[in-house]
């Protein structure tokens, strides 16, 4: 199991659930201090900064990338693969593949969330979890080039209407036969839309990839009212190894978020 903390450089996500919005240097820094493993990154498109660049930042501050997300794909450039038009599927995709090789030349798997999109209007729901389906086959295959799973997340309901619950991502994959694909536990979304988080951590087990640590608020853990300990011992009991991943807001302030998601990890892991 590592940690990790997202830092995001998206001026249209500076509300969203990221610990760390300060230049990209700084934040590595910040990360380190708080003694995280790893960085979460959240970049406005794959061109933002050069691999390279972010290579020397992991160096010097010793701390690995552990997952790239793609949501600016729809928050920045209003990009879904479930979008009606022909020609915004195809961007889509095409930004989630360069996505996915950013973060694969980094060892770091790409994640899906929001630009999954929605059904609804002209697409019906049968139609947009076809065209989910289509690129996560074609996602899972680019990733695999790259020797990194393609993340993909179940969202609560008030972000997407396609899959909100961790069993029936589980149960898309393998419908679909899908390769590569890994699930996203974001325990905030879970809070909302799960009846038992641990009992679904079991359930969906052999496909969790990665978890993002939230409490019920999005807040660090412990600045809610989630009880970690049922969770951490079912991550422990599907033997999952990869990320805890504080995907959460700055409150009260960047660096506390960070310093309660060790202390939780901590406490819970040693
Ligand atoms: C992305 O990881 C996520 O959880 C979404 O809710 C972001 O809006
Ligand atoms: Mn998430």
């Amino acid at each position: 199991m590592r940690t990790a903390v997202t830092l995001c450089q998206v001026p249209e996500a500076a509300a969203g659930p990221f610990v760390l919005h300060m230049p990209l240097e700084e934040a590595f820094a910040l990360a380190k201090d708080a003694d995280f493993d790893d960085i979460e990154l959240f970049l406005p498109s794959p061109d933002f900064v050069s691999v390279r660049t972010i290579k020397i930042l992991s160096d010097a501050h010793d701390l690995g990338i552990a997952a790239v997300g793609t949501g600016a794909g729809m928050v920045k450039h209003g990009l879904s693969l479930t979008d009606p038009s022909l020609d915004k599927r195809v961007a889509a995709l095409d930004f989630l593949e360069r996505m996915i090789a950013f973060g694969g030349q980094l060892g770091a798997p790409a994640i899906l969330g929001s630009m999954q999109g929605k059904h609804g209007g002209e697409v019906s729901k049968d139609q947009a979890l076809e065209w989910l389906a289509d690129a996560l086959h074609i996602a899972g295959k680019t990733a695999a080039k790259y020797n990194v799973p393609f993340i993909y997340e179940p969202l609560n309901r008030y972000e997407t209407n396609l899959i909100n619950r961790l069993t029936d991502g589980a149960d898309f994959i393998e419908a679909n036969a899908l390769e590569n694909i890994v699930l996203l536990a974001d325990l905030f979304h879970m809070n909302i839309e799960e009846a038992d988080l641990a009992a679904s951590i079991r359930a969906a087990g052999k496909h969790i990839g990665h978890v993002h640590y939230a409490d019920s608020n999005r807040r660090a853990m412990s600045f809610g009212h989630t009880d970690p300990k049922p969770i951490v011992a079912a991550l422990k009991e599907i033997g999952y190894t990869g990320h805890l991943s504080a995907e959460i807001l700055p409150l009260p302030d960047p660096l506390t978020a960070a310093q309660q998601t060790i202390r939780s990890i901590r406490s819970l892991f040693e």
